[in-house]
């Protein structure tokens, strides 16, 4: 059988830090202990199917410039079945064991709505194939919502009831070929859910379909039996100026307002926090201490650009201080560091798209190691321990249990002095993490 990446060898090795071999893993080490598992188990990495496979390099500027093999077919549903076998082999080849699609991405759009059915059937078809053969598994599956003329003026949000029902219909569909696949996630991204000007738009009006749509959604799995985690992904804007998903913490507020708190997790990307002008490790830290952290899309934006680039991460410390937050969970559980980021349009080649996965993981590994080894040492527990100390007994102990009251503790004030102030000391502890790198 064809193979689409004949220059590199069956299973990329490990050699370790001292390695200069581009083609080999320097850190991430799949079968190496860290704690009580396996680097593999911790990490559960996934290639995205839309950028890895699917992306051309286009800009706004310029043409594509990724001229891959499997697109070179005689129709869009032999390009699909190349696309998916080029897929498996590039997965296999990086070691990893888990990818993640949206359902256009994996067969295309038809002239009609059956005809795109029909195409993603076949598809799974192919796609459970390969699953069997070579032992990958699908991390989660989702519907791409924005793509087509139709979503112009959003999905579940739209104006118009017979968009709604369209994004519903091809919804229904996407979660049960995630089932199909034995998907351990389904992912819903706004996409465009969300609006460009008021002049137009009931706000209201929008978010309660969009509820609605989140419901039906839950009745659907409920119905077929999908017992896979439901993730919203947050993202304040782009495609749309304001994204009824904008971070992690509207999400929660949004999830409790409509009764919808205990069917959805979130999948958090590093990109969208910094575009919601946060940090990632605080869109990581605020869904995990609501018990939401479900998933992670593993990438990083560029600092000098204000927009979603979708890059491989590079900084050991930000992965570093995004798996403390993982660690300190428990894990991600059924969910994993998918590689939504793709290579610079200039990094061509069909070998760019190993070396960049190669780098985001080598990356990410030194991030768990790093955060592992924080851990055991107790550095930075111990000192935010120290710091709440004054609320484990005395005075802040009976604050935080409900026995004082605003003239109670002026009463406080007025008979003890104030205490010697203590530094943060920020910059020991940004010395302390750099030290673990
Ligand atoms: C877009 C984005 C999506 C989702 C899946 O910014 O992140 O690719 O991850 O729809
Ligand atoms: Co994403």
């Amino acid at each position: 059988m064809k193979t689409f990446f004949p220059n590199i060898p069956e299973k990329l090795p490990f050699e370790g830090p001292g390695s200069k071999n581009p083609l080999a893993y320097k850190y991430y080490n799949p079968t190496q202990m860290v704690g009580e598992k396996t680097m593999a188990e911790h990490m559960r990495f996934a290639v995205a199917y839309w950028h890895t496979f699917r992306a051309s390099g286009q800009d706004p500027f310029g043409a594509p410039t990724f001229v891959r093999p499997w697109v070179k077919a005689d129709s869009p549903m032999e390009q699909a079945e190349y696309t998916v076998r080029a897929a498996f082999e590039f997965a296999q080849k990086l070691g990893v064991s888990f990818y993640c699609f949206h359902d256009r991405d994996l067969a295309p759009e038809g002239e009609t709505f059956a005809e795109s059915c029909a195409n993603l059937e076949k598809m799974v078809e192919k796609a459970k194939q390969l699953q069997q053969d070579t032992g990958i598994k699908l991390l989660w599956g989702t519907a791409n919502l924005f793509g087509h003329p139709r979503y112009a003026h959003v999905a579940a949000t739209n104006p118009d009831a017979h968009i709604f029902a369209h994004a519903a219909a091809q919804v229904k569909h996407a979660i049960a070929a995630t089932k199909e696949l034995g998907g351990v996630n389904y992912v819903f991204w706004g996409g465009r859910e969300g609006y460009e000007t008021l002049l137009n738009t009931d706000m209201k009006r929008e978010q309660e379909q969009m509820a609605r749509f989140f419901h039906m959604a839950v009745d659907y799995a409920k119905q077929i039996g999908f017992d896979g985690q439901f993730l919203i992904e947050p993202k304040p804007k782009e495609p749309t100026k304001h994204q009824y998903d904008f971070d992690a913490a509207t999400i929660l507020e949004f999830l409790r307002a409509y009764d919808l708190f205990d069917h959805f997790k979130l999948n958090i990307e590093a990109n969208h926090a910094t575009l919601a002008g946060h940090s990632f490790e605080h869109d990581l830290t605020v869904a995990s201490i609501n018990g939401k952290l479900g998933s992670i899309d593993a990438n990083v934006g560029d600092p000098l650009l204000g927009w979603d680039t979708d890059q491989f991460p590079t900084d050991p410390a930000m992965c570093a201080l995004a798996m403390l937050v993982v660690l300190k969970q428990g894990g991600l559980g059924k969910g994993g560091l998918n590689f939504d980021a793709k290579p610079r349009r200039g990094s061509f080649d069909e070998i760019d798209l190993f070396y960049a996965h190669i780098s985001g993981m080598d990356t990410f590994a030194r991030g768990l190691l790093a955060a592992h080894q924080i851990i055991e040492d107790g550095v930075l527990d111990n000192f935010i321990k120290e710091r709440y100390a004054s609320y484990t007994d005395g005075i802040g102990k009976q604050i935080m249990g409900g026995q004082e009251t605003f003239e109670s503790l002026e009463q406080y004030v007025l008979q003890e002095d104030d205490p010697a102030f203590k530094s943060g000391r920020q910059e020991m502890l940004e010395s302390i993490l750099h030290s673990y790198l």
